[in-house]
Order: structure tokens, then sequence, then C-alpha cells
């Protein structure tokens, strides 16, 4: 497995309950480095560009409007396989199908209101880390 860099959002809900360092605490537990991060109120044209691939979706409304319900924060995760561990340590999309001690069985209430976001490929994971970050903002942490 090789050194990657994934995108991870704590969502609106999770920020709300007051769990942003005990998710902070999951990541680098699991051997993940946060190597940017920032707190930040979407706008509308922000959640709606992040989620563009979800346009069609009868959800899409909802979601965006949760995104920018509150404030989130934004991090890069780095190291060996990040993409996939961040996703394990995420659980299932539906937290009611999340595996025992995932972020989302054990902080998220519903399938809107899931804590958490992350990167689900290569690709996704590029494009969403300069959705929100630019070079500077990154800190190598070797
Ligand atoms: P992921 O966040 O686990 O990668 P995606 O399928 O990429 O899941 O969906 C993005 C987000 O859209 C989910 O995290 C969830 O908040 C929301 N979402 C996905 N499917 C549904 C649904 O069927 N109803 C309501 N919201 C959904």
């Amino acid at each position: 497995m090789s050194n990657e860099r994934t995108l991870s959002i704590v969502k609106p809900d999770a920020v709300a309950k007051n769990v942003i360092g005990e998710i902070y605490t999951r990541f680098e537990k699991a051997g993940l480095k946060i190597v940017a991060a920032k707190m930040m109120h979407l706008s509308q044209e922000q959640a709606e560009g992040f989620y563009a691939e979800h346009k069609e979706r009868p959800f899409f409304p909802d979601l965006v409007a949760f995104m920018t319900s509150g404030p989130v924060v934004v991090q890069v995760l780095e190291g060996e396989g990040a993409i996939a561990k961040n996703r394990d340590l995420m659980g299932a999309t539906n937290p009611k199908e999340a595996e025992a001690g995932t972020i989302r069985a054990d902080f998220a209430e519903s399938i809107d209101a899931n804590a958490v976001h992350g990167s689900d490929s290569a690709a996704s994971a590029e494009r969403e880390i300069a959705y929100f970050f630019n070079d500077s903002e990154i800190c190598p942490r070797g």
C-alpha cells in the first residue's frame, strides 16, 4: 500500500455534538496524520459543487441543506492506504448498517446526518482535496 492523502469532513451534526476531538483521535490512533485542517460554514454553492456527482439524486436538496446547516471541519489525512483506512474508520453510509466501533455507528443518527465524509477513491481524493485546499495549506509531516 502506498502513502496516500484523503479528504475528510466532520459534518455539521458531529460538530454540533462536540465530538470533533473524538473523531480526530480515531484518525490519529489509526496512524493517519492530519496535514491540513480548517473549520468553515459551507455556502450553498460550495456544498452543491462538492457533491456535484449526486445532483440528480432525490436526496441532493436535503444533503445540501444539511451540509450548510452549520459549521464543518475539513481536513486532509495522510498515511499508508489512507483512503480505504478512513472509509473503514467511518463505517457504512447508513449508521444503522455501520459496524460497531466505527465513527458512524458511534456518533451518527441517520443517513442524512452521518457525522463524516471521506473520499471514496484516489480520483475523488485528488478532486476533493483541491476543492478545499491549495498546496500551500497542506503541511507534509514526513
Ligand atoms: P458516503 O458519504 O458514504 O461516501 P455517498 O453515497 O457518497 O456516501 O453519499 C453522500 C452523502 O449523501 C452520504 O454521506 C449521505 O449523507 C447522503 N446520502 C446518501 N444516500 C442517501 C439517501 O438515500 N438518503 C439521504 N441521504 C443520503
